[in-house]
This record gives structure tokens, C-alpha cells and sequence, in this order.
């Protein structure tokens, strides 16, 4: 297919087979222990997270997803046509309503989704070329960063980087500054960046949507140690941990943890790693930080990139901010 290009990112070989996994030596052998988020989405946690999309409690996606559908048409013309690089696609389900605004402006269709999990990538880019016959998909399966040193080589037209779902909450404050100056290195003058932030809202409606009722949050955290079964050979038991989350208050975030529902020890035999768990020690595998669109904007304008526009609900629970460089 001429429409479609998938490349699959890696660090140079030399770097890769000394430091693969090296992320996860480092977060089990540090007190309090970690694990890094990317390790949720393999094929079975991409489509795991799928399902939390859907929760009743998870209010996250159909809260933006309305705020989309309702400014997409409006966020088309204050760009004007320009290709659309994604950060953690998945299934790019929110991104047609975007496809279809510049669509309906008659602007040429390019979309550049960028995600960790190459399946997911696959997938959903087979489903839109069927469904957008003028489109054309560059995917890129890599990290955020390989895939945006990636960016600044290449280039085609004007831009704008799409970072929706509030996946910038998942990146603690360090982080996410990197990742900002990293996206404003990326972008020339004038160019576009739409960022969707979950804002800060009652630990009622919080907690709830990161610990459901059906428990699929629950799976999705837990699938995490299945994943690195998998790649490392490790000998994670399932049974033995516990899906723990909750509203850290004085932080604005939430805090997913695995906790360890007794004294256990895990090897993972192609790292070379033995890790012994007291009970009830925890793993934290992912902060979800809720943010306030003022200092949010204000983080935005010092980094260079300038908010040309915001949109929210009514209930002001999710923001979406367009920026200009
Ligand atoms: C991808 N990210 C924005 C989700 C979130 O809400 O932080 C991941 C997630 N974790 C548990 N539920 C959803």
C-alpha cells in the first residue's frame, strides 16, 4: 500500500542492547519502586486501555471527544491545512473527528501517527486508509523521543503535533519539560501544537475512573507485569499483586500502584534481575497528574509554545489548548 509507511524506531544497536530494559532494572531496584508507564501498552494493555475509554467512570476520552467534535471545524481553520503528527495514536479514534474537519475544508489529508505499541500502529492506520481514501499515513512505532528527533529530519508541510488524551499527565514535572522543549524544537515558526489536559476535579469523580467498577483498570495495571514476563522471562505471579489507586491531593495526581499482597521474590532472567518484595510494598507504575488550565497556559507561553486558543466543558473538566510557536 503507497499510502502507507510504517517505521519501526530504534535507538542505534549499540545503545539498544546495553540499555534495553536498563528502565526497568533501575525502577525495581530504587526504594520506593517504579516502573515506567510505556510498559502498559503492549497489544493486550493497548486494547485493554481501549476498554477503559469506554468506562462509564472513565470520563476522560468522552469528555474530549465532545470538546473535539464540537471545535474541530474551528481548530481547522485557524491552521489551515497542515499534516498531522500524532503522539500516542493507539486507535486513533479521536483523531477522525480532527481528519474529518480538515476533510470537510477540502485540505489534503497526511497524518503521521507515532505510538510505542507497532500493532496498534498497524491496525488502526489500515482501518483509516480504508475509510479516508485520499489520506496517506507515515506511522512511526518508537519511543516519543526517537520519534521526534525522527520529525526534525524529515519534513514535508506545515505542522501541527497533537498530544490529546492528557498522556502529558502521565509524565512527571521533569519529564515534561523535556518533552515540551523537545516539541518546540521540533516545530518551526508558526507552526501548531494541540495538547488535551484533564483538569483537576473532586477525588469522587477521580479515583472512580482509575479504579472501575468492572475492574479493567485493574487488568490493565496488573497486565503490566504479564508484559514484562514476556520480554524479560520474567516469573511475575498476578495473583500475588493488587491494583491500587487514589487521588494524591497535595500533588494533583493519581497514583497507580501495584502493591504486593505478600513477601515474594521475582527474577527476570534475561535481565539478570532477582527483586524481593516485603508485603504490601508497592510498584508505581503510572502518575496521572490533573492540571489548571492557567498554569498549564502559563507553562506553555515560558516554553515558547503560545496558546492561540483553549476550549473546555461545560463542567470544566478536560481543557484543549491550541499553541503557536
Ligand atoms: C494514557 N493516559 C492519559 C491515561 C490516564 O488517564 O492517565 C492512562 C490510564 N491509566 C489508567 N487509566 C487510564
Amino acid at each position: 500500500e503507497q499510502r502507507l509507511q510504517i517505521q519501526r524506531l530504534q535507538a542505534p544497536t549499540r545503545v539498544v542492547t546495553s540499555t534495553a530494559g536498563s528502565d526497568v532494572v533501575k525502577g525495581l531496584t530504587q526504594t520506593p519502586k517504579t516502573l515506567p508507564p510505556c510498559y502498559f501498552y503492549d497489544d493486550r494493555g493497548s486494547e485493554l486501555f481501549e476498554r477503559i475509554c469506554e468506562l462509564p467512570e472513565y470520563y476522560v476520552t468522552r469528555t474530549e471527544t465532545a470538546i473535539l467534535r464540537r471545535f474541530a471545524g474551528e481548530i481547522a481553520r485557524i491552521t489551515g491545512a497542515c499534516e498531522l503528527v500524532e503522539l500516542g495514536s493507539g486507535n486513533s479514534t479521536k483523531t477522525r473527528i480532527l481528519l474529518d474537519a480538515y476533510q470537510q475544508l477540502d485540505y489534503p489529508l497526511r497524518y503521521l501517527p507515532i505510538d510505542v505499541c507497532a500493532g496498534i500502529l498497524e491496525s488502526s492506520a489500515k482501518q483509516l486508509l480504508q475509510d479516508y481514501p485520499s489520506l496517506e499515513i507515515y506511522a512511526l512505532a518508537g519511543t516519543y523521543e526517537l520519534a521526534l528527533a525522527q520529525l526534525t529530519t524529515k519534513k514535508l508541510s506545515s505542522r501541527m503535533i497533537c498530544f490529546i488524551g492528557s498522556t502529558l499527565g502521565n509524565l512527571n514535572l521533569q519529564e515534561c519539560d523535556v518533552f515540551l522543549s523537545q516539541i518546540r524544537a521540533t516545530l518551526n515558526v508558526g507552526e501548531y501544537f494541540l495538547l488535551g489536559v484533564d483538569l483537576q476535579k473532586p477525588k469522587e469523580i477521580l479515583e472512580p475512573a482509575y479504579d472501575d467498577s468492572q475492574g479493567v483498570t485493574a487488568e490493565f495495571n496488573l497486565n503490566m507485569l504479564e508484559h514484562l514476563n514476556r520480554s524479560f522471562e520474567g516469573n511475575f505471579d498476578t495473583t500475588q499483586f493488587k491494583h491500587w489507586a487514589f487521588y494524591n491531593e497535595s500533588e494533583q495526581r493519581i497514583e497507580m500502584h501495584l502493591k504486593s499482597e505478600r513477601s515474594q521474590t521475582v527474577q527476570l532472567k534475561s535481565l539478570n534481575l532477582t527483586v524481593n518484595f516485603a508485603q504490601g510494598e508497592t510498584i508505581l507504575t503510572e502518575i496521572s497528574r490533573k492540571f489548571n488550565l492557567e498554569s498549564i497556559q502559563q507553562q506553555l507561553a515560558a516554553k515558547g509554545l503560545i496558546p492561540v486558543q483553549t476550549w473546555t466543558d461545560t463542567n470544566q473538566w478536560f481543557g484543549l489548548l491550541l499553541c503557536q510557536v
